[in-house]
């Protein structure tokens, strides 16, 4: 099958660069957005998102008029939905007398909904957006089909995850390999056709529900992981033991690889993704559920720490947060724990000063902002790592302690040298590791 236009709904981080990538192979693309401002950014041939090569890619496909942007759908011959699908905050499902984080599918809703004037006999319908087990077949396409046309008849209907690395996208939607799930085989191989016009990875046909499924079991996989790390510091600091020789000599069995603990799990996917199948499925997804309770507790489990690495006082103490983001060199704060634990810090009558230097001025609510490192470390008692920064890897311990009178490091994420900060008489405590305390 061939296709000449294609037409993007959501202009993020997954649909943008997919926008260009398409183009960049002759693909005429109509980016959708609900925001007229960034349909107006884009118009003319600048971005609103911060994507190492995507401001280049964005500018070289408007001035080619290849790429233009809109707020409604046009005729096209392919539609791909890549709109965000976060969940409900405060609405929670339920099972069991217990709460769950369910997932808000309202824009993938009325994206499907606003593509129903313009779906034509012999179109493609593309959803990549994370979503629950059966979206495509029981909530897409009842929508798609008030059309009166019906999918694997008059339009095929197929689901394709989007599996990038934030950093790294453009290189990695071309080279990673592809998974595309059809309602029906030719709906796999229609959507097979129009990955392969940019994707050098190789290209999976499965069914819809089954590629739904290899995106949610790709990150659940990775946050019951992150879980078992998380838990066995929990049970080092019980048994006397540094958590962090323990899993270096665990991993040395050749079939063991244990992941880091840390001050929980964030960004957009990894943190988000097992509600999904928790909510399809309660009775089923226990471990699943339970390893979301360690990783969220996490933020709550290093506050214990430190407190106890402080005499039992939080109250007063001024507190140098070092890191914000979700995790090491990037700019991005979503769901990331060590915002929760800088506020947890502010609740706790703690005085925080934090400096995170991807986003110096973030604004957030009981995260006061330090304007340098140095005014962080000016007047604070202690130092507490959060992310693994390169910034923080590389601080010279000597010259640090000229630069605060703190003589206190916590570093939750085993990122500094322990054995120099040592030497330069800061008194170091790390997160899982009850074997090198201080005193
Ligand atoms: N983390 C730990 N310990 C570890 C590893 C990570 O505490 O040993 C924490 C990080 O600090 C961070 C969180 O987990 O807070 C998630 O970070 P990550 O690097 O594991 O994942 P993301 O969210 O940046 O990207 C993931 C990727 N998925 C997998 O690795 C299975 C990526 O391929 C996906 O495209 C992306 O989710 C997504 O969009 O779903």
């Amino acid at each position: 099958m061939k296709f000449n236009s294609v037409c993007i709904l959501g202009m993020g981080y997954i649909g943008l660069p997919t926008a260009c990538m398409f183009t960049q192979s002759g693909v005429r693309v109509l980016g959708v957005d609900i925001h007229p401002e960034i349909v107006d950014t884009l118009n003319r041939g600048q971005i609103h998102i911060h994507e190492p090569g995507l401001a280049e890619a964005v500018n070289q496909a408007v001035a080619a008029g290849m790429l233009r942007a809109a707020t409604a759908p046009q005729p096209s011959d392919a539609f791909i939905i890549a709109v965000p699908t976060p969940f409900y905050l405060n609405d929670l499902g339920e099972h069991d007398g217990k709460s769950y984080k369910k997932a808000d599918m309202r824009a993938v809703e009325s994206a499907a909904r606003s593509i129903l004037p313009v779906l034509r006999p012999g179109n493609l319908v593309v959803l990549e957006s994370t979503s629950p087990p059966r979206t495509t077949t029981d909530l897409i396409r009842p929508i798609l089909e008030e059309s009166g046309l019906k999918a694997g008849q008059d339009f095929t209907l197929a689901y394709s995850p989007e599996r990038v690395l934030p950093g790294q996208i453009l290189r990695e939607l071309v080279e990673n390999a592809r998974v595309i799930g059809g309602i029906d085989p030719a709906s796999a191989l229609a959507g097979a056709d129009l990955y392969s016009v940019f994707v050098r990875g190789q290209i999976h046909q499965t069914d819809s529900t089954t590629a739904e499924m290899v995106k949610l079991m790709e990150n659940t996989y990775r946050d019951v992981n992150i879980a078992i790390a998380n838990e066995f510091g929990r049970l080092a600091t019980r048994f006397g033991v540094d958590v962090w020789e323990a899993i270096s000599l665990a991993s040395l069995h050749p079939r063991v690889k244990i992941l880091s603990p840390g001050p929980g799990v964030g960004g957009h996917c990894i943190s988000v993704d097992p509600w999904f199948l928790v909510e399809s499925a309660p009775d089923l997804a226990q471990l699943i559920a339970k390893a979301r309770a360690v990783n969220d507790g996490q933020p709550h489990f290093l506050l214990q720490q430190l407190r106890a690495a402080l005499g039992g006082n939080l109250a007063g103490v001024n507190v140098a947060v070092l890191g914000l983001a979700y995790k090491p060199d990037v700019d991005d704060l979503r769901e990331s724990p060590a915002v929760e634990v800088a506020q947890l810090l502010t609740q706790a009558g703690a005085h925080v000063l934090a400096w995170e230097p991807y986003k110096p001025q973030a604004n957030l609510p009981g995260v006061p902002q330090a304007a340098s490192l140095q005014q962080a470390f000016s007047n604070a008692n202690v130092l507490l790592v959060l992310v693994g920064h390169s910034q923080f890897k590389t601080l010279q311990p000597a010259q640090v302690a000229q630069d605060t009178p703190a003589r206190l490091v916590f570093d939750a994420v085993n990122t500094l040298n322990a054995p120099a900060w040592r030497a330069a008489h800061f008194t170091l405590h790390r997160l899982g590791d009850a074997k090198n305390q201080p005193g």
